[in-house]
């Protein structure tokens, strides 16, 4: 930890967010950004913290972004609540249609927020996390550029399409999981690159269709799907479901839309939750509890729970400020700098 530098969490995403502000957000998006980027490093989520920040400026500028659409939200009154999001970041979309999908869930049991038209660099766990908080299942979903070659196939096709689950817990950090349907997420590939660090066996595919270790011919073929067939199965359905389904761009049409994997891809998300007691109404046993016992005998096994490391590592955060690298650093001081 020598040559790291200690940032409070507020003092950390404000200096994204101006970063941001000067990039050309409006606050609106600058604000929403700059939360989820600092949550990521709070959390020791380093493939969607501070790193993704060029990403998101270089989007900008390429013009493949709106800085300053505002999301706009349509209830029908119908289970389906939808943001347009007019071409901008996902976050504040998210925020804005959050609470009303909570909402909704607990009025009708089961709702669905769709966000369409948005650019997506982000992690999924801070919004199955919010909506856990207000009392409701939630199961998020998005495709993302095609960059991962179906089982058995040898070019890239689907996205790395991350699914995420949050189930409510009382008096504690909910159940979270959130991961790529790829065996890792691109931002791990790509910061093997940087470290100079092979890949492990079995995560990628080159230009050519043969297995590789190598991050930079992974980042030119192909990552490969987690589990096999299976991954490959539940990606395919995150592309029906949150790309074909609601009407909005799969992996394969974001890519050709942008033209590039350096910048944030366009597409759409789909966020669906539960409520856990109207589920349950009339059924033997309190959900909640019934939740407890199940994590109590996984705990008893010595397994760990998705998201304990991630929580203990926001603890740390929390008491004694986020750690930066000194590239980290310098990277903020160049950005805030321009
Ligand atoms: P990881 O493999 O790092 O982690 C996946 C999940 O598994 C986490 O919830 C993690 O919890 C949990 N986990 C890890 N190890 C264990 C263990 N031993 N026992 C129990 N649980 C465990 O995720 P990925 O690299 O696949 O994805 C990283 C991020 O990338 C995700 O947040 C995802 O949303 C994001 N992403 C976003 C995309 C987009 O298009 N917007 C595309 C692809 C990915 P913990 O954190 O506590 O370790
Ligand atoms: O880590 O695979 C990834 C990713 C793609 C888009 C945003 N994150």
């Amino acid at each position: 930890m020598t040559d790291m530098t200690i940032l409070s969490m507020e003092a950390l995403t404000r200096r994204i967010e101006t970063v941001f502000r000067k990039g050309g957000l409006s606050p609106l998006h600058a604000a929403a950004l700059s939360r989820v980027i600092a949550a990521g490093e709070r959390d020791g989520c380093k493939s969607h913290g501070v790193y993704r920040v060029e990403g998101c400026l270089r989007t900008i500028k390429a013009g493949k972004v709106s800085p300053d659409a505002e999301p706009i939200l349509r209830d029908d009154g119908s289970a389906v609540l939808r943001v347009a999001a007019g071409g901008a970041f996902s976050c504040a979309g998210f925020e804005l249609g959050a609470l009303a999908l909570a909402e909704r869930a607990k009025k009708l049991g089961l709702a669905a927020l769709v966000i369409n038209d948005c650019t997506h660099f982000s992690a999924l766990w801070p919004e199955v996390e919010a909506l856990a908080g207000m009392g409701v299942a939630a199961l998020a979903m998005c495709p993302s550029y095609a960059t991962v070659a179906p089982s058995g196939g040898t070019a890239a096709l689907l996205g790395t399409n991350p699914l995420a689950f949050g189930w409510p817990r009382q008096g504690g950090h909910p159940y979270v999981f959130d991961f790529a349907t790829s065996v890792a997420a691109r931002g791990e590939i790509e910061l093997h690159r940087r470290a100079g660090k092979p890949l492990p066996e079995g995560w990628a595919l080159d230009a050519a269709g043969r297995p590789t270790t190598d991050p930079a011919a992974a980042l030119a073929g192909a990552m490969l799907p987690f589990g096999g067939h299976k991954g490959s199965a539940i990606s395919t359905m995150i592309e029906l479901l949150a790309g074909v389904m609601i009407g909005d761009l799969t992996s394969r049409g974001a890519l050709d839309f942008l033209g590039t994997t350096t910048l944030a891809p366009q597409h759409g998300e789909l966020i669906l939750a539960f409520s856990p007691e109207r589920f349950a109404a009339g059924r033997p046993g309190d959900p909640f509890a019934r939740a407890e016992t199940l994590f109590e005998a996984i705990a008893g096994q010595g397994a760990r729970l998705p998201s304990q490391r991630r929580f203990k590592a926001r603890e740390g955060s929390l008491a004694e400020g986020v750690a930066l690298t000194a590239a980290e650093i310098e990277q903020l001081d160049r950005l805030e700098a321009l």
